[in-house]
């Protein structure tokens, strides 16, 4: 993939929520523009592979519970420096913690439920990119 492309989910809490419009129209009002999108219900197994990196964290149970209670919508998105800018985007994962106008101070619901992901290096957004999108539709 090449590497002015990043990776992100809209979460559970914030699809039933319904923020994905706003959220979309942030992300695109930013800069980015939209390469794939698909709206996807993953199972705990699938959402525990996704997430494998954090298996000995403790809150890893209850992540992969939370990622596979509902909807998500998971997107590879193309920018210039897409990966550090989209976290800024986001902001901090602790919603209480991000800063003003980001995504997940606007959205969150909490510490977990925390409305959108963002890969965090070209590496992980080519390999999270590729768990939920084929090279035909990354292409
Ligand atoms: P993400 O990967 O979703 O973009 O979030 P992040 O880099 O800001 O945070 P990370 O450390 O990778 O954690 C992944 C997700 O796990 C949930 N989490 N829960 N209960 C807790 O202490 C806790 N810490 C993290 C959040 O949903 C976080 O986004
Ligand atoms: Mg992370």
């Amino acid at each position: 993939m090449p590497t002015n492309r990043t990776f992100t989910m809209i979460k559970p809490d914030a699809v039933a929520d319904g923020f994905s419009g706003p959220i979309i129209q942030q992300i695109e009002a930013a800069g980015f523009k939209i390469i794939a999108i698909k709206k996807v219900h993953l199972s705990k197994e699938e959402a525990g592979k996704f997430y494998a990196i954090h298996a000995e964290r403790p809150f890893y149970q209850s992540l992969c519970d939370y990622m596979s209670s509902g909807a998500i919508i998971p997107m590879v998105l193309e920018k210039d420096n897409a990966v550090e800018d989209f976290r800024k985007l986001i902001g901090s994962t602790n919603p209480e913690q991000a800063a003003e106008g980001t995504i997940r101070k606007q959205f969150a619901r909490s510490l977990e439920s925390n409305a959108i992901h963002g890969s965090d290096s070209d590496e992980n957004a080519a390999i999270e990119a590729a768990f939920f999108f084929s090279e035909k539709e990354l292409a």
